[in-house]
């Protein structure tokens, strides 16, 4: 180990001109996708016809991306350690196309992009072109597990990939301008919840050169006492390095790398070797700092670019008008000698090859960074096992998610290496506790006598951060593990932009064969707008549905399953699915259960069916009225508003229809669940209107049955954003959804109205008046209300 390491600290110049030639061809591979439509090899002088028409992507970032690919390769080399590269700023897409292609992988998977002439020119084309390759370091990069598109995530990532991953290490170069971003400030934290013995390592690169798009970087121009002091605060080992000089780049980085792995392999030994002391680490971390667009030109047209916030793009414009330019285009190519790097064919030469690591240990080729080819099946208990007993529908209460934390607690003690349920500190509040009887949260800083299920050898993932969470999660699935996301409803709103992001990934992904499907992310809302009575309006937003909602049918997943029974068997679909967004959305508080486990899982895997014992429809011919309902407070609203009108309103026919898989309400055009035609009409007829009671956003419901036979019967009812800290009933009735709202549309709607339905308004608007008396005198909801069950009638048929 000791020469290892002084080998590792100390390059000798064979290796340092080693390490520059690849580091010049991944330079030079970058400007020219950046530039280049022809004329790769620079055979001839470079001339306007040999320029893109569009100059885009971005150069700033790309030198000191690939300096820290090119000595962290040679490090794989040298230790064989197994590891990913995460570009914060994935905005360098090029360097890491360019660190593929060098390595082989790129050719492998795209043979058209040989390692020739012909393969490099169409290495340039491609590039930020229609038809070819997008600018960032996106789905199509061998070895991304990130993109970097949207700044902030970077630390997340790895630190979900890292976890149950003892022999992974990720490399995390993190963007001075992406520092700034509130997601990547939390996500520092990564380290307080890793476990050295049985996960594996991040080692962040705080990139400072200086600039973002057009201006300073606060870390940058901060004293850089201060940088230190709030890195250390965040408990890393800061090691520094800085400058422009070559080949003294190159020694310093190299010789911080490998203290920086040394310091990695001695917490990881000692942990694994049982001294590990239970403390945690001081793990270390590398702030690079390196001009922005070093080795580009230093000036143009007398002004300062190299080092400066002018780099970040495409830092000659105009090259093929501007003769000047293009001039300095080709001296700057020039400067990187491809005679040198690439040999008579276009051929990355001997040296340059000879820099890459082997196969699978190539990072452009890492196993961990194409997940799915990783992933183990979940070994699932049989969720049948955790039923809730329902003797009669709608007569007993219970809280749902309980029964989903009772099976998520087996499944951690079934998968101790590759299941982990990710929650910003609400497993215990969502009844998802059950999991602690297996696993204690994972937490590496200190512990008091007074902390619960809590320590450094816990694999469940709480952390006041929705971003963390999400993107743990990501970075976990990403890798070929499962998991789960809960979440409050409100909340989820937080990381909302990162699962519209997966989203594309995954759909992006499942456009290209040599990615394998990974493990779907899974997101529980729980802690609903609806039963959020007690906290407020700040709680009470539905507003993932709508996101998800307008993601791509190949993606996207919505379920609402109104009891525990529908829950377990929705929960056992999603965790055995692949590369799907799954949203579930269910309160935690306690609720009405409706159907047995047989009939539950007959319910959820047509997605949507009536509920005779719950209508008054003999099922002879059209009812008067459809109540339909999706998500379980306004479920339990339509069964009660289907009673009264059963009670109250003898010879109307009503037909309930319980939706729990959102999406088979679209066409199945718009979406593979989509219900056929000849079932929708089953459901919902071709022309009797209908009330929906939807736990989102009115317009969902809208947009989904939008294309349906004669949409516009379609009357919805859901959250219209008035809320407040009140009882559960009053939330129902302050958002027009209650049960008496409901007979209300009924009777406004129906075609038919038998005798008294006149009457039985101005009883329903009796009780609302009631009700707003009830509720500031007794500051509860009426007991009718409050205590209501189905009653005996519901059960005969
Ligand atoms: C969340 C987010 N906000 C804004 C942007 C637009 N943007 C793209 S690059 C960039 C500057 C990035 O600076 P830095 O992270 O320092 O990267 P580098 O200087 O290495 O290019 C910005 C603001 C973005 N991609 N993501």
């Amino acid at each position: 180990m000791p020469d290892l390491l002084q080998t590792l600290a100390e390059p000798d110049e064979s290796e340092l001109g080693g390490l520059d030639a690849w580091w010049r061809a991944a330079n030079y591979l970058t400007i020219g996708q950046i530039y280049l439509q022809g004329n790769p090899l620079l055979r001839e002088p470079l001339a306007a016809e040999h320029i893109k028409p569009r100059l885009l992507g971005h150069w700033g970032t790309s030198p000191g991306l690939s300096l820290v690919y090119a000595h962290v390769s040679r490090l794989i080399r040298h230790t064989r350690q197994q590891a990913i590269y995460l570009a914060g700023p994935g905005h360098g897409g090029p360097a890491l196309v360019a660190a593929g292609y060098l390595e082989g992988t790129y050719s492998e998977i795209y043979p058209r992009v040989s390692q020739d002439e012909a393969g490099m020119l169409r290495l340039f084309r491609q590039f930020s072109s229609p038809g070819g390759i997008p600018s960032h370091v996106s789905v199509t990069t061998p070895g991304s597990i990130h993109e970097g598109g949207e700044l902030g995530y970077v630390l997340v990532h790895a630190f979900g990939a890292v976890l149950d991953n003892p022999d992974l290490l990720a490399v995390a170069v993190v963007g001075d301008g992406e520092a700034e971003t509130g997601p990547l400030e939390g996500s520092w934290k990564g380290i307080s919840f890793l476990n050295p013995e049985r996960d594996g390592a991040v080692l962040p690169i705080l990139h400072l050169n200086g600039a973002k798009i057009a201006g300073p970087t606060v870390l940058a121009r901060k004293d850089p006492n201060e940088v230190r002091a709030l890195l250390r605060g965040h408990g890393y080992d800061v090691i520094e390095v800085e400058g422009d000089d070559l080949p003294g780049m190159h020694v310093r980085f190299a010789a911080a790398l490998a203290q920086a792995w040394s310091r990695i392999r001695e917490i990881q030994a000692a942990a694994r070797a049982g001294q590990w002391d239970r403390s945690r680490p001081v793990w270390p971390m590398i702030v690079l700092r390196s001009p922005k667009g070093w080795t580009g030109p230093a000036q143009v047209d007398g002004i300062q670019v190299t080092g400066t916030w002018r780099s970040h793009q495409v830092p000659l414009s105009g090259v093929r008008e501007n003769p000047e330019h293009l001039a300095l285009l080709d001296g700057w190519l020039r400067s990187y000698r491809p005679e040198e790097l690439f040999d008579a064919t276009g051929a990355p030469t001997a040296l340059v090859r000879s820099q890459a690591p082997e196969g699978v240990l190539r990072m452009s080729a890492a196993p961990a960074a194409n997940g799915g080819l990783l992933t183990r099946e979940l070994d699932l208990p049989d969720f049948r096992a955790y039923a809730e007993t329902v003797l009669r529908p709608g007569e007993a209460r219970a809280e749902s998610t309980r029964r989903l934390g009772e099976l998520m607690r087996d499944i951690y003690t079934r998968n101790p290496d590759r299941f982990r349920l990710f929650c910003p500190d609400e497993t215990t509040s969502n009844r998802l506790g059950a999991v602690f009887e297996a696993s204690d949260r994972a937490f590496a800083e200190r512990v008091t006598p007074d902390d619960v299920a809590i320590g450094p050898t816990g694999r469940v993932m709480e952390v006041l951060s929705e971003h963390n969470c999400h993107g743990w999660l990501e970075g976990y699935t990403l890798t070929g593990r499962h998991g789960l996301f809960a979440t409050y409803e409100a909340f989820a709103m937080v990381s909302a932009s990162q699962t519209v992001q997966h989203g594309k990934w995954l759909q992006e992904a499942a456009q290209l064969s040599w990615r394998a499907p990974v493990p779907s992310l899974n997101v529980l809302l729980t802690s609903t707008a609806w039963r959020n009575d007690h906290n407020g309006f700040s709680h009470q937003g539905p507003g993932l549905i709508q996101v998800v909602l307008t993601q791509r049918g190949d993606v996207a997943r919505v379920y609402l399953p109104p009891d525990a029974n529908c829950l377990l068997s929705v929960a056992d679909h999603c965790f055995r699915s692949r590369s799907y967004i799954n949203l579930i959305v269910i309160d935690k508080q306690p609720q009405l259960q409706y159907l047995s486990m047989d009939q539950a899982m007959e319910h959820c895997a047509r997605g949507a069916g009536s509920w005779d014992w719950a209508g008054t429809d003999d099922g002879t011919s059209d009812p008067d009225i459809v109540l339909a309902c999706a998500g379980d407070v306004v479920t339990m609203e339509t069964v009660a508003a289907a009673q009264i009108l059963h009670d109250r309103l003898p010879g109307f026919k009503v037909r309930v229809v319980n939706v729990a898989d959102l999406m088979t309400l679209a066409r199945p055009k718009d979406h593979p669940h989509g219900m056929s035609e000849t079932l929708f009409t089953e459901l919902f007829t071709d022309t009797v209107d209908v009330v929906f009671a939807f736990h989102g956003y009115p317009g969902a419901i809208h947009q989904l049955v939008h294309g349906r036979p004669d949409a516009d019967r379609f009357r919805v009812r859901g959250f219209i954003e008035q809320g407040t800290t009140t009882t559960p009933f009053d939330m129902t009735v302050r958002n027009k959804a209650s049960r008496y709202h409901l007979v209300i549309d009924a009777i406004n709607n129906a075609k038919r109205l038998p005798r008294g339905a006149a009457e039985l308004k101005a009883w329903c608007e009796r009780q609302l008046e009631r009700h707003a008396a009830y509720v500031v005198e007794h500051l509860e909801d009426m007991p009718e209300v409050r205590d209501w069950a189905l009653g005996d009638w519901a059960h005969q048929g």
